[in-house]
């Protein structure tokens, strides 16, 4: 399998996360891509590969004009008031408040954030456009026939919605992908999200569509991070109802309760028939993470990379989170060749 991964990731080098109330040094840091980076080398899972330039086009066919404009801005608009730290909202559009885009770069924080946590920095615009572009050219693989790819991107961006960053994500990666796919002539793609986190920007996207299948196993959101997307009734909208498929999971869920659930979401992709699969792939649902709670142990990763294998699906595995740095690279490519070795 090809990886795809741009050097450009360690443009993304913010100083600052608000967590437990201080500021603190990023969880989703640098060394995560190196780490990966290294363990895919050390296994030979095959060839690495620079991304091409694919520029704005593709970007915006799932994101917002406008909100791809401020992203684009933001750090040069935030550090030209005289700001001494990292771009980070402090106001935003709470129930019955009104919905409109403010002028200053402090409301267009808070408009466009769907978490606090997460800092714009000098570099963060350039690092996500090239994730982007990570993802693209890992599709234009599976596009061309290759069985699979793992798009080895940096920033992660399945929390990054039509017009809303935050969760770490600026470009919904995965779901810039998905449209790449389907622009390409895939007639319906299914993404599988097995992130900790409930993948809500990528669900956003394509909530009303029946053309992508979206199934997520996440952390319930009545006690994880995002919170306020990822319960099992949203299940889609309009001509999309149906075609999204959320399983929430208690804190402590191991592996078989969690392989229960991939069997579940497994299922109904292979029913969807889908021409392409695209696995958002978060390594956050480790024992060992720092943010997280499931607890799959490494070996698991290898059993349910098997499992997306034996269906045969051409696949495109984008990096999503994980943040036990240590045995990142291991979980990840466990996945990758337990899927080589279906
Ligand atoms: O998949 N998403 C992540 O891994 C990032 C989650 C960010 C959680 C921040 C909670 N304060
Ligand atoms: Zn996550």
């Amino acid at each position: 399998m090809i990886t795809v991964f741009s050097e450009d990731h360690r443009l993304r080098n913010a100083r600052t996360e608000l967590h437990g109330g201080e500021l603190v040094s990023p969880f989703e840091s640098a060394s995560r891509a190196e780490i990966v980076l290294e363990r895919v080398r050390a296994v030979a899972l095959g060839a690495i590969q620079a991304p091409s330039r694919h520029g704005l086009a593709p970007v915006l066919r799932v994101h917002d004009g406008q909100f791809v404009e401020f992203l684009s801005t933001a750090w040069s608009e935030w550090s030209a008031t005289g700001n001494k730290g990292e771009a980070i909202p402090d106001c935003w559009p709470a129930r019955r408040m009104f919905q409109r885009r403010p002028i200053s770069i402090a409301g267009k924080l808070g408009y466009y954030a769907m978490a606090g946590e997460t800092s714009i920095s000098a570099g963060t615009w350039e690092a996500a456009c090239a994730a982007a572009d990570v993802a693209i050219s890992a599709a234009e693989g599976v596009s061309q026939g290759a069985a699979a790819a793992f798009a080895l991107c940096r920033p992660p961006g399945h929390h990054a919605a039509r017009d809303l960053y935050g969760g770490y994500c600026f470009l919904n990666n995965a779901a810039v992908a998905t449209q790449f796919l389907r622009d390409g002539g895939a007639g319906r793609v299914a993404v599988l999200d097995v992130d900790f986190h409930h993948g809500n920007g990528t669900q956003d996207i394509f909530y009303d569509r029946p053309d992508v299948f979206f199934a997520s196993i996440h952390g319930d959101p009545a006690e994880a991070f995002p919170y306020f997307s990822g319960y099992a009734e949203e299940t889609g909208a309009a001509a999309g109802d149906g075609f999204n498929l959320n399983l929430p999971l208690p804190r402590g869920t191991g592996f078989t309760l969690w392989r229960a659930a991939l069997e579940a979401a497994l299922d109904r992709i292979r029913r969807f028939s889908p021409d392409a699969l695209v696995v958002s792939l978060g390594a956050d649902t480790f024992a060992g993470d720092p943010i997280s709670s499931f607890k799959l142990q490494s070996a698991d990763f290898s059993t349910y990379g098997r499992l997306i294998g034996a269906c045969r699906i051409p696949t495109l595995f984008v990096l999503e989170g994980g943040y036990a740095v240590a045995e990142l690279g291991i979980n990840v490519v466990n996945v990758l060749s337990g899927f080589e070795d279906r």
